[in-house]
């Protein structure tokens, strides 16, 4: 019985370990197709709709997010650095760059869309 559920987790285990080697190499398989990326094409639109200082957060209604192959809608996203939300406010039209850290959302870049 033991035996049989350790067995289990450690299928489990491996299988989600290859499954994030997996995924890590079709990234780099993309990207290696397609050496000359546009940068802005990363950027995504967006409107701050709160910031939180305290927790590190940003509300915002954004557009289509491509490398994420997610549709418009508003939400609340991660982070890299707290000082980022210095340079923004509630209601600032931006562009931003979004990637998928560990399941979670995290903002690696914003800049004011004017
Ligand atoms: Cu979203």
């Amino acid at each position: 019985m033991n035996t049989l559920k350790s067995f289990s987790i450690l299928l489990a285990l491996s299988l989600s370990l290859w499954l994030s080697a997996h995924a890590h190499a079709q990234e780099i398989t993309s990207e290696a197709i397609l050496p000359s990326v546009n940068v802005s094409a990363d950027m995504t639109e967006g409107e701050i709709r709160k910031v939180d200082k305290a927790n590190r957060k940003i509300t915002i209604k954004h557009g289509e997010i491509k490398n994420l192959d997610m549709p418009g809608m508003t939400m609340v996203f991660q982070v890299k650095d707290p000082l980022m939300l210095d340079t923004v406010k509630t209601g600032d039209k931006v562009k931003f760059r979004v990637e998928k850290v560990g399941g979670a959302f995290v903002i690696t870049d914003i800049r004011s869309g004017k």
